[in-house]
C-alpha cells in the first residue's frame, strides 16, 4: 500500500489493515484446529474405526453464528469507512472537474482563473497530463465521463471512484503531502486503457497559484466554463490540428 497521502486515506488504511489482521487470525486459528483434529484423530490402528460423528448441535450453531457475526463487524467498519470518506463539506477550497475519456484525462481548474474562466490541461495517449493540487486545501473532485465507465484514482489517496457518463460523482479529499504521486484508470475502459495514466504534483498554496498563472499564459488551457468532454474535448485548439500533438486516437 502506499503510504496515504489525503486526509481520507488514513481511514482506508486503517480498514485494509485490519481486516487484514482479523482474516489472520480467523485463519490461524482455522488451519490450527485442522492440523489439530488431523493429527489428533489420526487413525490409530489399521483395524479400528473411529467414532463417527454425525450431528452437533453445538458446533453447528457455532460455526453458522460466528461467520454472520464476522460479517456484521466487517460490514460496521466498511460503512463507517465509506461515510468518513465520502463525506463532503458545503465549502470546498477548490474544485477540480476531472473528465475520463477514452484514452487520457482532462482536469478543469474550475473557475479558479482570472475573471471565474477555468484553466485546464487535456491529456492524450501519448502526452499523459499532469494534476497539480495544493497541500491543505479540500479539493472537490467532480468526474464526467463523455464515453464509457472510468474510473479515477491517485494511488496515495487510497480511493477510487468510478467516472460514469450521464452522471457525476462528486468526492471531496485535502492532500496532506507534498510531492508527486501517480494517478489512472482503473476500469478496463477500452484498448488504451492502459495509457491513461496521469501525474500528480501536490504543491503548497503558493506554488499551486503560481502553477494556474502560468497555465493561464497559453489562452489554449483557459476556457469559459468546465470543459466537459466529448467533442469539445477533442477539438480543443492545439489537439486538432494534427501536429506535433501526435498520437491521439
Ligand atoms: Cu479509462
Amino acid at each position: 500500500m502506499p503510504a496515504p497521502a489525503s486526509d481520507r486515506a488514513p481511514a482506508i488504511f486503517d480498514l485494509w489493515k485490519w481486516s487484514w489482521v482479523a482474516a489472520m487470525v480467523v485463519g490461524v486459528l482455522t488451519w490450527g484446529l485442522m492440523f489439530y483434529a488431523a493429527w489428533r484423530f489420526r487413525r490409530s490402528s489399521k483395524n479400528l474405526v473411529p467414532v463417527q460423528t454425525r450431528y452437533n448441535l453445538p458446533l453447528e450453531i457455532f460455526y453458522t453464528i460466528a461467520p454472520i457475526l464476522m460479517v456484521i463487524v466487517f460490514f460496521f467498519h466498511t460503512v463507517n469507512t465509506q461515510n468518513t470518506v465520502l463525506e463532503m463539506k458545503d465549502d470546498p477550497d477548490l474544485v477540480v472537474d476531472v473528465v475520463g475519456q477514452q484514452w487520457s484525462w482532462t482536469f478543469n481548474y474550475s473557475e479558479q482563473g482570472e475573471g471565474g474562466t477555468t484553466p485546464y490541461v487535456v491529456g492524450t495517449t501519448a502526452d499523459r497530463p499532469k494534476l497539480v493540487l495544493p497541500v491543505d486545501r479540500t479539493v472537490e473532485f467532480r468526474l464526467h465521463s463523455p464515453d464509457v465507465i472510468h474510473s479515477f484514482m491517485i494511488d496515495a489517496f487510497l480511493m477510487k471512484m468510478d467516472v460514469i457518463p450521464g452522471r457525476v460523482n462528486e468526492f471531496q479529499a485535502t492532500p496532506t503531502k507534498v510531492g508527486e504521486f501517480r494517478g489512472k484508470c482503473f476500469e478496463l475502459c477500452g484498448v488504451y486503457h492502459s495509457r491513461m495514466l496521469f501525474d500528480v504534483e501536490v504543491v503548497s498554496g503558493a506554488e499551486y497559484d503560481a502553477y494556474l498563472a502560468e497555465l493561464q499564459e497559453n489562452p489554449d488551457n483557459v476556457a469559459k466554463a468546465p470543459v466537459l468532454g466529448g467533442s469539445a474535448v477533442n477539438t480543443q485548439p492545439g489537439l486538432d490540428d494534427g501536429d506535433a500533438e501526435g498520437d491521439h486516437q
